[in-house]
């Protein structure tokens, strides 16, 4: 049930170069979403892949109308997701990882959590129930060192907050993704301390997740690029650039 009305969840896939996961992706997700009796749709968000990805999702659209190709200008993941969260129709807003690191059947549990109240429910490999399968070593030491300086830099509370599994209630989607600035990887930072200062109520949930090869973050540049966005991101709160009244 994905082609009437408005749907219960729109999943929300940023894809950069992503032509060989791509294939395999939309089938896990669409194969999951089918069998589930809400509406739902589909958003891959390319923006400006070279490899053919915006192609091969056109052809699913074609035969799959509940899954639809964003297109824009390349800016990098924020951007995408972010333009993606907007052009949503969902009550709830999901973005997924391309490389279904998480597998979509964890969705069912964000769900479960989104119905109890909760705003957003943010996937996380850190907090204990998590699994995490196949990471090397030397990146899960990179990562609790990222998130050691996040809550020390920006932000208190979170254990993971790049984790690319994160869902949101329609409302808190606009009003956050409406105030991002970051257009990379460190977006997910910026969100994050835009529903702490707004109030919302986060859940930080354990997931499975199976770490997977070829993946687009760089971790030395990455890391550090991401960390001049999180004091962007304490320098524009002192700037007032957060405190704007919502767009209607
Ligand atoms: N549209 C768009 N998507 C991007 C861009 N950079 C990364 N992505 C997507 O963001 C998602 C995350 O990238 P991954 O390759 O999973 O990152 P990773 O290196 O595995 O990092 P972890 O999953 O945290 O271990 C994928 O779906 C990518 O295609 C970008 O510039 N534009
Ligand atoms: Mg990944």
């Amino acid at each position: 049930m994905s082609d009437l009305g408005r749907p219960y969840i729109s999943v929300i896939i940023p894809a950069f170069n992503e032509a060989t996961r791509i294939v395999p992706t939309l089938r896990e997700v669409v194969g999951f979403l089918q069998e589930k009796p809400y509406r739902w749709e589909v958003i891959v968000v390319d923006d400006g892949s070279t490899d053919g990805t915006a192609r091969i999702v056109d052809e699913w659209s074609k035969s799959n109308p509940a899954v639809k190709l964003e297109r824009a200008p390349h800016r990098g993941k924020g951007w995408a997701v972010r333009r993606g969260m907007l052009s949503a129709a969902g009550a709830n807003r999901f973005m997924c990882d391309a490389d279904l690191a998480m597998p979509i059947s964890g969705l069912d549990q964000f769900l479960a959590q989104m119905k109890r109240g909760y705003d957003v429910v943010i996937g996380s490999r850190e907090i204990e129930g998590a699994r995490r399968f196949d990471e090397p070593s030397y990146r899960h030491l990179m990562g609790r060192v990222f998130n050691w300086a996040t809550r020390v830099c920006a932000l208190r509370g979170f254990q993971d907050t790049q984790c690319g599994f994160k869902c949101l209630s329609e409302q808190s989607a606009k009003q956050l993704f409406e105030l991002q600035t970051t257009p990379g990887f460190g977006f997910d930072i910026e969100i994050l301390y835009l529903a702490q200062k707004k109030g919302l109520r986060v859940l930080e949930m354990p997931i499975d997740w199976r770490h997977q090869p070829q993946g687009k973050v760089r971790p030395g540049i990455d890391s550090v690029l991401m960390l001049r966005d999180m004091i962007r991101v304490r320098w524009n709160d002192v700037r007032g650039v957060y405190d704007r009244p919502p767009r209607d």
